[in-house]
């Protein structure tokens, strides 16, 4: 793995443009729960049937319960050494962009800048009826939040499954992914749509990939690099050789 690690690191150190597809995995050493892994949000809680719209319309205080849960566990942890070495490599990289499946507020909290939250962000509520979009960070908003300045119901902005994202933020994770040199793809099992398809982009526009992850996932077969292992310890381990 270490000489692996010090090919990645020389090219690394030449590149200009270098852009980071991360998701639950990296979070995990934090202490927040992923999707799939055993703890998972989607077997233990059924993340797939309630972070749905459908679930919001049918039920919006189980949709809430399940969000101010999310919520209380995020507002008690913080960013890992994987988050701190990302922010590090943005001031050593000219540009460098992290494009994450994550709603969790890490990379921000880690320091990094340069960020674009696909699937949006757990902090920040959006009103169903004059769509005003505000960061609160209280652990708890009750079980039917509602807006403090048209009374409208309250919503988390984040992305479900069977909404599409927001097509200006998502053009610009892909035009990011289109012109990277290098594209680090950390704890992400490359299921979720059209996320996954990011990597495939920076791919066929030329760049290197390099994942890092638990174990191999679909994305793996395209990789011109893999470190398996835990993104807390094998990231820091190829930045910190970057400075
Ligand atoms: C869309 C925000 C279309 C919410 C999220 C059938 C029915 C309905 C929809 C679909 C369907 N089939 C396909 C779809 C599309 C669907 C989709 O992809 N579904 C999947 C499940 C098949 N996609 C959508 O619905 C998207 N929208 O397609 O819209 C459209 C177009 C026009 C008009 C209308 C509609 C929207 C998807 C966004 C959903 N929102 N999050 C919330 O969080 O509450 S997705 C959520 O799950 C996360 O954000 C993340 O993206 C995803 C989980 O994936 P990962 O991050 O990869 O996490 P996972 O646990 O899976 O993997 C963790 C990895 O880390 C593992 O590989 C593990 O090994 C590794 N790991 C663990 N620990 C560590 C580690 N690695 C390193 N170190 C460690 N310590
Ligand atoms: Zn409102």
């Amino acid at each position: 793995m270490e000489e692996k690690m010090a090919a990645f690191r020389e090219l690394l150190k030449k590149s200009e443009r270098v852009a980071v597809l991360t998701g639950a995995g990296i979070s995990a050493e934090s202490g927040v729960p992923t999707f799939r892994g055993d703890d998972g949000l989607w077997q233990n809680y059924r993340a797939m049937d309630l972070a749905t719209p459908q679930a919001f319309a049918r039920d919006p205080e189980l949709v809430w319960q399940f969000y101010n849960w999310r919520r209380d566990l995020i507002s008690k942890v913080t960013y890992n050494p994987a988050h701190k070495a990302l922010a590090e490599l943005e001031n050593l990289v000219p540009n460098f962009t992290i494009i994450t499946q994550n709603v969790d507020g890490l990379h921000l909290l880690a320091g990094s800048r340069n960020i674009i939250e696909i699937h949006g962000n757990l902090w920040k509520v959006r009103c169903t009826r004059c769509h005003a979009i505000t960061m609160d960070r209280s652990p708890d908003l009750g079980n039917s939040p509602k807006c403090r300045s048209c009374g409208g119901p309250l919503r988390p902005h984040v992305v479900w499954f069977g909404e599409s994202l927001d097509l200006d933020i998502l053009q610009r994770a892909v035009d990011v992914s289109r012109q990277c040199q290098v594209m680090l793809v950390i704890g992400t099992s490359g299921l979720v749509q059209p996320a996954a398809s990011l990597a495939l982009e920076a791919k066929s526009a030329g760049a290197v990939l390099a994942e890092i992850d638990l174990g191999s996932t679909p994305h793996s077969r395209f990789m011109d690099f893999g470190f398996q292992g835990k993104a807390g310890d094998i990231v820091p381990r190829l930045v910190e050789g970057c400075a």
